[in-house]
């Protein structure tokens, strides 16, 4: 949350949140962005599609773009849904349309676009996140739910007061916890990791980065995509040494006997031991054995960032992280037991608001077709396949239009190159956007969206107390409209105006929704003014549910509280995930080696470990030709940090460029040498916007530093089909060749003395 100073139709300066203990340096991204060049400034449609119609294309991404009037574009978009409706069928709609869009509860891209699709009858929509793919879907088996996980986990002033020992895999790295969707007014992190060193606690940060916990702490580097088996580890010190809490394991849990046995290797002959993790991680036998017996020792929480499940069988870790706190026997306990999040984003640990937060109703969806949200290029590429998921035989449908508003697969999808020949797959495809994102430059249809400086909006979030109004801090720029006016305006043409709009503009929409939050307030007892007060205002304070303990309602009374698992208990073995009969995810967590690790065979091509994390300058792509993302790069390249020695070995100095590469893809980077970096591994955060060498090859080089030409385009496993896109195989060499200009931020060729600018 910031406070906006404008001039001349620009943002100028933003202000933080006043109070905010901490807040976020992305914030220096926005001065400046309403008017930049890289802004769409009007309805476009790609030359090839306005000639020869709809149809799959090899041109997308490398075309001309043709402006045409705002009727002209609307017309269009309601001509090209009513023929693939009648022809094709409501299915043959992609509106999953994943993306984070901006803060704002009305004019959140992804609730508009979903309604507007509704009310045409539906679409195939897309399930869990790119954040959570493989949690969304193991951890619902193992204690019940996700979303609590995170909504409802201890709260930071807990763990400040009680946490002895804090064990992070992954870190708790400040620069994740800036953000929160839907704005953050607070970012307590920092004060509370600092308040429990002051207290005499300890924190152990696993993880390839110094950097992921700031100020003292012990940092362990372990082999990454091997943390499952330093957990084995641990959990065999536990037993072997018999500190692990056999009530707890026997009153809340259900299944520990049976992952006992895999532990001690009955069912394999290879005991999990600290020996056998050190040969798989690295991390001397001594050391996890004395860390085994510090956690048994001390009141300990042991956290799991989200970056660990975004990886080839990605479920692992998680379900491993709660049988090791629940081996401990501290789960319900202040300042013990387990967390997945702290550190992935300011929500974990901050308290929740109990009512609901005001929501644009999208509809319902008759059709049932889905898919896992990264399954976006195999549905393309694989119309009438088969495939896995969570324990049911899905089909792809056949998919003729594809609808974004408020998203980037060129960010977030993994192995561009293959994510390029997917979209020359459908008939149509639509982008809103404010900018020309690579995903804009691909669309047939281009949508110039308004950002939320833009716009009148409400603003709040799950875990914080408030509710803001958001007030439009800078015209319209040029002849962008909010999509809610190209919703109304489509639906308008095709004849269900008033199912989309319900006969409100887009202010009565603010003034409904703030009155129906106002009344679960007021049913609640608290106090909220009339919406007329609220808005010149500017907040106004939510009660929330404070000082957290998770799971301590289970453990205070387990038959009362029972968890929504199929046993009420936590699964450590799962009856239900062992009846998929997956091999590559079984009953009760287990170590499974990756193929992009370097243990593995392919490290003898590729030698380098990249971490693929997310960027410290900037939430994903957004802004990135922001402040404070531009004043990180290096030579215009998006910085790759390495380990000096690492460095060495290939004659690379700092401020270097340096390709990187491997057999899907390459890309530039610029060279920054750290030795808060372990050893083997390298760390090019996503968001640097996809820049091709030749726009019209799908394998051409990105001449920036976007890490998914690189990635991997596979699920984490047959249950969860989550995005694996943290990890990646590479090796790196210096750039010799001329430095190629950076033109990701310029509009593509868009045509002369147009229709439009006549
Ligand atoms: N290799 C690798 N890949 C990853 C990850 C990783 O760890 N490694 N992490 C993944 C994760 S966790 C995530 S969440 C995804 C994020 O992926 P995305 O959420 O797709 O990334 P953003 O850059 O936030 O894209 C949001 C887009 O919405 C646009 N936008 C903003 N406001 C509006 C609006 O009002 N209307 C419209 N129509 N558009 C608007 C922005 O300009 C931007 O283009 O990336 C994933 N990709
Ligand atoms: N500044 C900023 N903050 C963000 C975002 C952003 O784009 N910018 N995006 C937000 C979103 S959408 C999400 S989902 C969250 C994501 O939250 P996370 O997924 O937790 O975030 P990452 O930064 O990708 O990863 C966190 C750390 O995990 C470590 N790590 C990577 N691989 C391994 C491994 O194998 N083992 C261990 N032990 N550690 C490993 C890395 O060093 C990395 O810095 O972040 C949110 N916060
Ligand atoms: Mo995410």
């Amino acid at each position: 949350m910031f406070e906006a100073v404008s001039d001349g139709g620009e943002v100028t300066a933003v202000r933080p949140f006043a109070g905010d203990a901490d807040p976020s340096p992305v914030l220096g991204n926005i001065p400046g962005s309403v008017r930049h060049r890289s802004r769409v400034t009007g309805p476009m449609v790609r030359r090839g599609w306005l000639e020869n119609g709809p149809g799959p294309s090899q041109r997308r991404g490398d075309d001309e773009y043709v402006p045409v009037s705002w009727d002209e574009l609307t017309t269009l978009l309601a001509n090209e849904f009513r023929r693939v409706i009648d022809r094709h069928g409501n299915s043959a709609i992609y509106g999953g349309s994943y993306g984070w869009a901006s803060a704002g509860r009305f004019h959140h891209a992804q609730s508009q676009v979903h309604r507007f699709l509704n009310v045409l009858g539906g679409y195939t929509r897309s399930v869990h996140s790119y954040s959570l793919g493989a949690t969304g879907v193991i951890m619902p088996h193992v204690v019940g739910t996700h979303w609590k996980l995170f909504a409802r986990s201890t709260s930071w002033e807990n763990i400040a007061e009680h946490t002895e020992l804090l064990v992070s895999f992954g870190g708790v790295p400040l620069k994740n916890t800036g953000i929160n969707h839907g704005g953050t007014s607070d970012h307590p992190t920092r004060g509370a990791l600092d308040a429990l060193r002051e207290r005499g606690g300890r924190i152990v940060s696993i993880t390839p980065l110094r950097d992921d916990v700031h100020g003292e702490h012990e940092w362990i580097a372990p082999v990454p995509g091997s943390d499952v088996a330093l957990m084995l580890g641990l959990a065999h010190t536990l037993v072997t040494e018999g500190l692990h809490d056999e009530d707890f394991l026997a009153r809340y849990c259900t299944g520990y006997d049976r992952f006992e046995r895999y532990l001690l290797g009955e069912t394999d002959g290879e005991p999990k031991s600290a020996r056998w993790a050190e040969a798989i991680t690295g991390v001397p036998a001594s050391d996890i054995a004395a860390l085994a017996r510090e956690m048994a020792a001390r009141r300990t929480l042991v956290t799991v960032t989200w970056s660990l499940q975004r990886t080839r069988f990605g479920e692992q870790a998680p379900w491993m992280g709660v049988t090791l706190a629940a081996m401990l026997g501290e789960i319900g306990l202040a300042g013990g037991g387990f967390g997945h999040g702290y550190g992935s984003m300011n929500e974990p640990g901050l308290a929740p608001v109990p009512y609901p937060l005001p929501t644009l109703p999208q509809g319902i969806n008759p059709v049932k077709t889905f898919i896992p949200v990264a399954a976006i290029s195999d549905m393309l590429l694989h119309p009438g396949e088969e495939f896995d998921y969570d324990g049911q035989r899905l089909t792809y449908p056949d998919v003729k239009l594809v609808h974004w508003a408020g998203g980037n697969p060129f960010h977030h999808h993994q192995d561009i190159g293959r994510l390029r020949r997917a979209l020359t797959r459908p008939d149509t495809i639509v982008v809103h956007d404010p900018y020309w994102t690579p995903m804009a430059k691909h669309a047939d249809i281009v949508v110039p969206s308004t950002t939320s400086l833009e716009r009148d909006d409400l603003s709040c979030t799950r875990n914080d107390p408030l509710l803001v109004a958001m007030h439009a801090a800078a015209p319209r720029h040029a002849d962008a409209r909010d999509d809610y006016d190209t919703f109304a305006a489509v639906s308008a043409k095709l004849g269900v105006a008033e199912r989309f709009t319900e006969g409100r503009t887009a202010q009565q929409w603010l003034e409904h929704l703030y009155d129906q939050w106002r009344d679960w307030v007021l049913r609640d007892g608290g106090e909220a003014p009339e919406f007329g007060e609220f808005w010149a205002r500017g907040h106004v304070r939510m009660r929330t549910e404070d000082g957290l303990v998770a799971f301590e309602d289970f453990r205070r009374d387990p038959d009362g509280h029972p968890l929504a698992t199929p046993s009420g208990r936590f699964e450590i073995f799962s009856d239900t995930i062992d009846g998929f009969g997956y091999d590559d995810c079984a009953g009760h967590p287990r170590w499974y080696a990756p193929d992009e690790w370097l243990g593995g065979e392919r490290a003898e091509r590729y030698a380098l470990h990249l971490v693929a994390n997310q960027p410290k300058t900037r939430l994903h792509s957004q802004l990135d030709h922001g402040g404070t993302s531009q004043a990180s790069k290096v030579r215009g390249r998006e910085p790759i940090r390495l380990y000096p020695a690492d460095a060495a070995e290939r004659a690379l100095s700092g401020g270097d460029v340096v390709r990187v590469f491997n057999d899907r893809g390459a890309c530039l980077a610029g060279v920054v040498l750290d030795d808060g970096v372990r050893r083997s591994v390298v760390q090019l955060a996503t968001g640097a916007w996809y820049d091709p060498l030749d726009p019209g090859d799908p394998n051409a080089m990105c001449v920036h530093g976007n890490p998914n030409v690189l990635t991997a385009d596979v699920g984490a496993s047959s249950l969860s089909q989550g995005c694996t896109g943290q990890h990646v195989l590479v090796e790196i060499e210096k750039w010799t060749g001329d430095l190629p200009p950076i033109r990701a931020y310029d509009p593509p060729p868009v045509a002369a003395g147009s229709r439009y600018s006549e």
